[in-house]
């Protein structure tokens, strides 16, 4: 897909606050810090739309992107991030798996892993709750330009027990760009 116009839509704090337009969704999620809201950017080609930040826990919201007109981006709040509050994190859990669980649009769940850690139990538990709740998903593999080769393979490896349930599995950086194009097809088909 090519991306001719992305706009900022709405926030939101609670599932009683989502848009009732009725686009289909491609939905981004993964650890806070993973690279989200840089991803977002880099995909749509606007540096300021969605907030980045070097400190974790930056997005708490729902934040909604239309994209083209015809389709929603949306950015979910990050899970795992330790220095929050028990309270906050159950919070978040909530808005974040209650969204999964309900929202019946979504067309696609990009879910973004830090490529330098595969291995993250939190990541785990999203995949197993996606598939549980019988949602597709897609993984980025983001930071990729941080890897040296030897941790390129490893990775690698450590991916290779998801690629059949995954939709798809692109390297991505949302410095150099790489993975950009590769991941704009693989959304081409989720946007209507
Ligand atoms: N080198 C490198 N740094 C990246 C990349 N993507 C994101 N970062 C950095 O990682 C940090 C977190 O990026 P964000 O995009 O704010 O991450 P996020 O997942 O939206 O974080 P939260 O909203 O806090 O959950 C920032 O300092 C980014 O500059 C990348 O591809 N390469
Ligand atoms: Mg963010």
């Amino acid at each position: 897909m090519k991306i001719r116009n992305a706009r900022f839509y709405k926030s939101v704090s609670a599932l009683n606050q989502l848009p009732e337009e009725t686009l289909p969704e491609i939905v981004f999620v993964g650890r806070s810090n993973v690279g989200k809201s840089s991803l977002l950017n880099s995909l749509t080609g606007k540096k300021g739309l969605a907030k980045t930040s070097a400190t974790p826990g930056k997005t708490q919201l729902i934040n909604y992107f239309v994209i083209n007109d015809t389709c929603f981006f949306v950015d979910l709040p990050g899970y795992g991030y330790a220095k929050v509050s028990k309270v906050q994190k159950h919070e978040w859990g909530k808005l974040l798996g209650g969204y999964i669980r309900i929202r019946d649009r979504i067309s696609l769940i990009v879910l973004l892993v830090d490529s330098r850690h595969p291995e993250m139990t939190s990541d785990h538990e999203m995949m197993a709750f996606l598939e549980y709740y019988g949602r597709p998903y897609g993984i980025v593999l983001t930071k990729y330009d941080k890897l040296k080769q030897k941790e390129k393979a490893k990775t690698e490896r450590a991916m290779k027990k998801y690629s059949c349930k995954s939709k798809f599995i692109v390297n991505y950086s949302a410095l150099s760009g790489q993975g950009k194009e590769e991941l704009l097809e693989k959304l081409a088909s989720y946007t209507s």
